[in-house]
């Protein structure tokens, strides 16, 4: 599956957060629990290099715990600081406010300033605009399910001290690591509109397969999990009856489903990726 997918306003941000970059005091960079290196944006890296970050691992809710935590330490033993948060709740935002608190007072030391600037960059969806409305405990910033949803840049006030720059996510131009654009595809960073459904949902149900059995057999009430992955697929349409006229399985809606699920934390706490996977 070759992934090609970076349109105008993903080039225009890369442009106002070069633009921006020297305005800003700290980037809140956002990285999904569930694959926390492989949702990083490399070229994000060359902008902000020089900047105070902070790593806000997100969805943490939808990742499995202890994953998480040697994800923390070992992002602890490379001195980066990430804090891991909930954003659809508020899991994790008072110790986040305290952690850009405890910069600004570094930062306001040498250059007495009231406001401190930040920004959040990450890739689409990652949920760089929920976490913002839940710092700033507002619903300006617009959110949504799909990726691209926002399309502008906003400050946005988080308290008497502190400002936000919202961005539209950022994917790079071209995923070359395949197993990385699945990956990513996986968490709904891709639009779905130029993914094959169908091939995604399988690449999905061979990492449940191979990791978790029986969560599959227990989620979508299976008697046995073919060997074949499109029958596979075919049994859990069946059992969730996906049907077509003629009995046939509808296969696109069903690959839709499980993705879905998974997206929704459905399918259970699953983390995707594991630090000793980027020791090497
Ligand atoms: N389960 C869960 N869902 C979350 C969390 N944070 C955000 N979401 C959901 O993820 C989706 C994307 O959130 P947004 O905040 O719009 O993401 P974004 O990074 O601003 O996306 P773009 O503007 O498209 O780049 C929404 O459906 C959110 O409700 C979280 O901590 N847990
Ligand atoms: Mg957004």
């Amino acid at each position: 599956m070759e992934i090609q997918w970076y349109p105008g306003h993903m080039a225009k941000t890369a442009k106002i957060l070069k633009n921006n970059i020297k305005k800003i005091d700290i980037v809140l960079e956002l990285a999904d629990a569930r694959i926390p290196e492989s949702s990083r944006n490399p070229d994000l890296e060359e902008l902000i290099r020089n900047k105070d970050r902070i790593l806000v691992l997100t969805k943490t809710d939808l990742a499995d715990g202890k994953t998480t935590q040697k994800w923390l330490e070992w992002y602890k033993k490379k001195n980066i600081v990430a804090i891991p948060v909930v954003s659809t709740t508020s899991k994790g935002i008072s110790n986040l406010l305290e952690t850009i608190n405890n910069k600004k007072d570094e930062i306001t030391d040498n250059n007495y300033r009231k406001i401190i600037k930040a920004i959040v960059v990450g890739i689409p969806n990652i949920g760089k605009s929920t976490l913002i409305n839940q710092l700033a405990r507002t619903s300006k910033a617009k959110t949504g399910s799909k990726p691209g949803v926002t399309r502008g840049t906003q400050w946005i006030t988080i308290n008497r001290f502190i400002r936000l720059l919202d961005t539209p996510g950022i994917l790079w131009p071209k995923i070359e690591d395949k197993k990385r654009a699945v990956k990513l595809a996986f968490i709904g960073s891709i639009k779905d509109e130029i993914l094959d459904i169908q091939a995604l949902a399988i690449e999905l149900l061979k990492y449940l397969r191979n990791n978790d059995k029986n969560r599959l057999i227990e989620r979508f009430k299976l008697d046995c999990v073919p060997e074949n992955y499109y029958e596979l697929l075919e049994s859990i349409g069946r059992t969730r009856g996906c049907l077509q006229p003629g009995n046939r399985v509808d296969i696109l809606r069903t690959a839709g489903i499980v993705l879905e699920e998974f997206r929704k934390g459905k399918l259970g706490k699953i983390s995707l990726e594991t630090p000793e996977e980027f020791d090497s």
